[in-house]
């Protein structure tokens, strides 16, 4: 309050006047500013160490271990330390690739489920003290808490619960075995951010040389809450990744392929089972904050395998994932698999690095950043919760309506014809995650039109679409728990990933063209000639029905560059043929053309195994295409074969037999040529797999036809 000494000198009635009006003004507002508070939180929130985890957003996991050496998945437990030895090993490189694609932390396998220790563990002798490497006086674990500490990164680590190696898994010794480990790494290498781990959990292993199968209770062998406590303890500021027992302070999405649902909650259950939904969507209604962290490998394995060389995902997949993990509210965990000689692969350094330099240059400037944004409602009307604060950078400011608005519209003037073709927006989540829905819409020739629609926000929401040339943007929360807390809003104008479309047909018959970007036009032609943009524009699925070579381009109207040429050749239409023998419509994914979709046969069948299906019609069939499960769980690839033609579904000739070469290596289609014959059924007959047991698994099968 302003005492009356301080009161401005009257010269004048007049000014006296003045004066006395512009106080009350001035202490009224006062007043009224300081009783608007800011919101009450509503529901779960993240604690401190939750909130600094998910600012960090894009970190990196580093697989090495014995795997490296024998080209497997997950060890036995009884390979010899003495294969590793990588030569080269420079983790200050690997951390350098790391920062300069726009990481923020590195979390290292110490330990993988053979049981092997990246570190010189005093519990084991099954270490790097072991090995040829550095003259058994290495520790990769500290060389990477080194090289983090030195550029600045955040160091995790993860540390498998199952280990195939020890004689005593799955008894209570292992626990304290464990939480032993778990304590050097916790305590000897400095700050840790975030401990994984692993589900994976019990079955074969070598066991100190029983070779058995051990089968443990995952939710009570390890007794989770003491483990925690003790994580806690150790490491104030760390946060906590795991899928099963007891609910952690991070969850998995319950894939491994790069991607958390759109609808993306950071709360869930703190008790209970979680299925897929949970752990893709969140739950709307949890209990407790459990935010998502998308993990997925730069190769589609998580240890290094020659064969996979070659299978680096693209700059746009790996563009494509950021947008689907940290643009939907969880971080990204992107793993390098080190070769054997200790380096990161050339492919895999150089398309992290070109991702991270096209999400930089993406977000680089906020088009709005100097807009004049006006609300349909602000809380108290208080310029402490003014809708300007959304632009405002480095700032903890955010847009907030009063506690009963719980929907409301931001309107963002940019003063001139702006094209962008991203929308950011973030909610400030200590008060908790509130907005259900929302929608943007821009201002185009004097009319608004709706760009893009989005469910939840959660701390950061990115929307993608065609570019827009607009003078004015709304944004509407259409719908939401409570009254919206809004920290920022960004529009970016991204550079457009032009790489070859993807062209697959449905069992209808239905073209459909797509690329990992969105932006990108694309024109076609049916006929074998080479696209260009005077070609037909595909504005949606193109009925096409008999053998067709369908050839596409992408197409970049801001800039009129186009992409390299894809061309497929398809054959009869698969829309009359029928799946014999596969109950229910599941089978439907070996014809739907997404070869990211895969049916697999029961799995109490036992080799040798049969699909038969019915083509509707006679036909003159001179090949078939199969393409193995892409998946990595139970693919069931087959290795032999034999395919069959009939005509009556009861007497059978055999068309050809013979291997699918190298498919464990290379899950591509293989194309297999015979003799041309005649028959309304086929029957493809899988005879061995390539894991040699009896899944039998399929992504597409389709015939060649004379
Ligand atoms: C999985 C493990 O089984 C893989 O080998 C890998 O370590 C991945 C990060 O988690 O569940």
């Amino acid at each position: 309050m302003i005492s009356p000494l301080q009161l401005p000198r009257p010269c004048g009635l007049k000014n006296m006047r003045k004066s006395i009006l512009a106080l009350l003004l001035f202490s009224g507002l006062a007043i009224s500013e300081a009783q608007v508070k800011p919101p009450v939180p509503h529901g779960p929130v993240p604690t401190e160490n939750q909130l600094k985890w998910q600012q960090m957003e894009f970190y990196a996991f580093i697989h090495l271990s014995l795997n490296t050496y024998t080209d497997k998945s997950w060890g036995f437990g009884n390979e010899d330390a003495k294969i590793f030895n990588p030569t080269k090993l420079d983790a200050r490189e690997w951390v350098r690739v790391c920062k300069d694609a726009g990481m923020t932390g590195v979390i290292i396998v110490a330990k993988h489920h053979c049981g092997f220790c990246l570190w010189p563990s005093k519990y084991t002798d099954y270490s790097v003290k072991n090995s040829p490497w550095e003259n058994g006086k290495g520790d990769v674990v500290r060389d990477v808490a080194n090289a983090c500490k030195e550029y600045g990164l955040k160091f995790g680590v993860y540390l498998s619960p199952w280990d195939r190696n020890r004689a005593d898994y799955g008894k209570p010794e292992y626990i304290t075995y464990f939480r032993n480990q778990l304590t050097e790494l916790l305590t000897n290498y400095g700050p840790v951010f975030e401990t994984w781990f692993d589900g994976a959990n019990g079955g074969t292993g070598y066991y100190g040389g029983a070779n058995q199968e051990r089968k443990i209770d995952p939710k009570t062998y390890y007794d989770w809450p003491t483990t925690y406590a003790l994580v806690r303890k150790l490491q104030p500021g760390i946060v906590i990744w795991n899928d099963g027992g007891d609910r952690a302070d991070l969850r998995w999405v319950g894939t491994e392929a790069g991607f958390a649902g759109a609808t993306n909650w950071s709360t869930l259950n703190g008790k209970g089972d979680v299925n897929w939904n949970g752990r893709q969507f969140g739950k709307e209604d949890g209990d407790a904050w459990v935010p998502p962290e998308v993990n997925t490998s730069i190769r589609p394995e998580w240890f290094y395998h020659p064969s996979e060389d070659g299978k680096t995902k693209t700059v746009s997949q790996l563009v494509e994932t950021y947008y689907n993990s940290v643009g939907r509210n969880a971080t990204l965990l992107l793993n390098f698999p080190i070769m054997p000689d200790g380096t990161i692969h050339p492919d895999d350094a150089k398309n992290a690095l070109e991702m991270g330099k096209v999400i930089k240059q993406t977000f680089a400037l906020n088009l709005a950043r100097n807009a004049h944004i006006e609300a349909s409602n602000t809380r108290g009307g208080s310029p402490l919760f003014a809708p300007g604060n959304v632009v405002k950078e480095n700032s903890d400011a955010y847009w907030a309506t009063d506690d009963d608005v719980h929907t409301g519209s931001l309107t963002i003037d940019l003063d001139e014809p702006t094209v962008f073709n991203r929308f950011l927006i973030q909610e400030t989540i200590r008060f908790g995650q509130r907005v259900k829905s929302f929608m943007v819409e821009a201002f185009v020739r004097g009319n608004w039109q709706e760009i893009a629609r989005g469910t939840t926000i959660g701390y950061k929401r990115i929307l993608r679409f065609p570019s827009v040339t607009a003078t004015k943007v709304r944004v509407t929360i259409t719908d939401a728990k409570a009254s919206p807390v809004i920290s920022k809003i960004g529009l970016y104008n991204a550079p457009l990933m032009l790489d070859a479309p993807t062209i697959t047909r449905n069992q209808a018959g239905k073209i459909s063209i797509k690329s990992d970007d969105v932006g990108p036009v694309f024109y076609y032609t049916l006929n074998g000639g080479t696209p260009t943009p005077s070609s037909p524009r595909f504005t949606g699925p193109v009925t096409t029905d008999g053998k067709v070579e369908v050839r596409a381009i992408g197409y970049d109207p801001a800039t009129g560059r186009t992409s390299a040429m894809a061309d497929e050749n398809f054959d009869i239409c698969r829309k009359d043929w029928r799946i014999l023998d596969a109950p229910g419509d599941a089978a439907r994914a070996i014809l739907d053309g997404d070869p990211t979709t895969a049916w697999k046969q029961d799995k109490n069948k036992v080799l040798p195994v049969d699909l038969v299906i019915d083509l509707g019609s006679e036909k003159i069939l001179t090949g078939f295409k199969y393409t193995p499960d892409q998946g990595q769980r139970k693919p069931g690839v087959i290795a032999d074969y034999e395919f069959y033609v009939s005509s009556d579904n009861v007497s059978w000739r055999l068309a050809d037999k013979g291997e699918f070469s190298n498919i464990k290596n290379n899950r591509v289609s293989q194309i297999k040529k015979f003799t041309p014959i005649k028959g309304r059924y086929f029957k493809l007959r899988a005879l061995r797999n390539t894991d040699h047991n009896n899944d039998v698994g399929y992504a597409d099968v389709d015939v060649i036809t004379d």
